[in-house]
């Protein structure tokens, strides 16, 4: 198949599937096509049936704000045309369903839209009024679409009610990246890169530090398990709360034990160095962050929010606690960190559970499944 691709390029775990997928589908035998305002940061491999398209974002003074879907539209609709693509897979309903709509009627082609939410695209613009209509049309616009779970699609179901049934499928990681391989080396050298006591627990979190991410929940958490646990919280990422969540811990007091480690490209090895990783977040369809630790090894602790209990098994794979319960999250670390068999018996648990339940060979079947459905190909079976 020829298939087009559009998602965000920037950091994140709507960009980071889509370009996943994206690679697994060329090495599939089909052809795919990038189209984005930048290269996405996740696409570090060669591949002869990997194109990518950018998009230029015109600045001309006329224009009050830059017209970033008119413009991405038309380039995909220039991709259609040229590429003759048969299917074109949209990361978030608004703007880029909504693109993938426009660029089938420029182009004039049958091309076959498949819109995959991600999760802020409903569970955040789906409160704003005037949006709602926008964020429908997208997905009712579309032949398919996707939701990364099922707290999501129930979700939509009910902020958005359209027309348009949604099928859940969840998101993967790339097994060859994240895994356990290595995990005790990389563990020792990190600890003595950032100069931490071999026996020192590591908790940690990355995110785009919105505060849907309820980063303080965790900071709390950790203020009561450092009372109990010689242990590090390391917070990977950046974004608007940074600045706020240091002053909040300079007064608790902790600035010695949380790191703030900032964006990082290896974001693996933080999480190899990792004994918990902690997502207790407000709004949360999925947590790819979180499944790809799980990966790595490392158990997590999260919150009730959207597919957070879908990814973790309770007591099973990790723990769920009731958002903003940052007390129960703090009893469950450390009941983890003192009892070293109850940790590895739900590691070992969490890992083979999410080999059954997320491996990338059984996702990328179901979205190409998905693809074949809707242009009829049955050449792929
Ligand atoms: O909204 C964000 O936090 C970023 C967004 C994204 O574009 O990566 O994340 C959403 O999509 C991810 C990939 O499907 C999910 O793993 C995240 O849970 C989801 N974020 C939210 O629902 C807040």
């Amino acid at each position: 198949m020829k298939i087009g691709i559009t998602c965000y390029p920037t950091v994140g775990g709507s960009g980071v599937i889509a370009t996943e997928l994206g690679i697994k589908m060329a090495e599939r035998g089909h052809e795919v096509h990038f189209i984005t305002s930048n290269v996405p940061f996740r696409l570090n491999i060669s591949h002869p049936s990997i194109h990518i398209h950018q998009t230029d974002i015109n600045d001309y003074s006329v224009f009050k704000y830059p017209p970033y879907d008119i413009t991405l539209a038309s380039k995909i609709s220039e991709v259609i045309l040229e590429h003759e693509l048969e299917v074109i897979h949209m990361h978030y309903a608004v703007p880029h369903a909504i693109c993938g709509i426009l660029a089938r009627q420029m182009s004039g082609r049958d091309v076959k839209i498949v819109t995959t939410l991600h999760g802020t695209d409903i569970t955040v613009l789906g409160y704003d009024l005037s949006l709602v209509n926008a964020i429908r049309f997208g997905i009712e616009g579309s032949d398919a679409v996707t939701a990364v779970s099922d707290g999501l699609k129930s979700q939509t179901m009910e902020l958005i009610c359209p027309d348009k049934d949604i099928e859940t499928i969840y998101n993967f990681v790339e097994e060859q990246q994240f895994n356990i391989f290595n995990r005790a080396n990389v563990k020792h050298d990190m600890k003595a890169r950032y100069g931490l006591a071999q026996n020192v627990k590591v908790l940690m979190h990355t995110s785009n530090f919105r505060n849907i991410k309820r980063i303080d929940d965790i900071i709390y958490a950790f203020a009561i398990i450092k009372q109990k646990i010689d242990s590090v919280l390391v917070l990977v990422g950046d974004g608007p709360e940074t600045n706020r969540l240091r002053l909040l811990v300079r007064s608790l007091d902790l600035e010695s034990s949380v790191i703030f480690a900032g964006q990082q490209n290896d974001v693996k090895s933080f999480y190899m160095m990792s004994d918990l990783f902690l997502l207790l977040s407000q709004k949360e369809s999925f947590g790819l962050a979180m499944l790809e630790a799980m990966h790595c090894g490392t158990v997590p602790i999260g919150s009730s929010a959207g597919g957070i209990s879908e990814v973790i098994n309770d007591g099973e794979t990790g723990y769920i606690v009731q958002t903003g319960d940052y007390e129960s999250a703090a009893i469950r670390a450390i009941a983890l960190l003192t009892d070293d068999e109850l940790y590895k018996e739900m590691q070992n648990g969490m890992l083979q559970n999410i080999y059954d339940r997320f491996h990338s060979d059984v996702i990328v079947r179901e979205y190409e499944s998905l693809y074949k459905s809707l242009t009829g190909d049955i050449s792929y079976e």
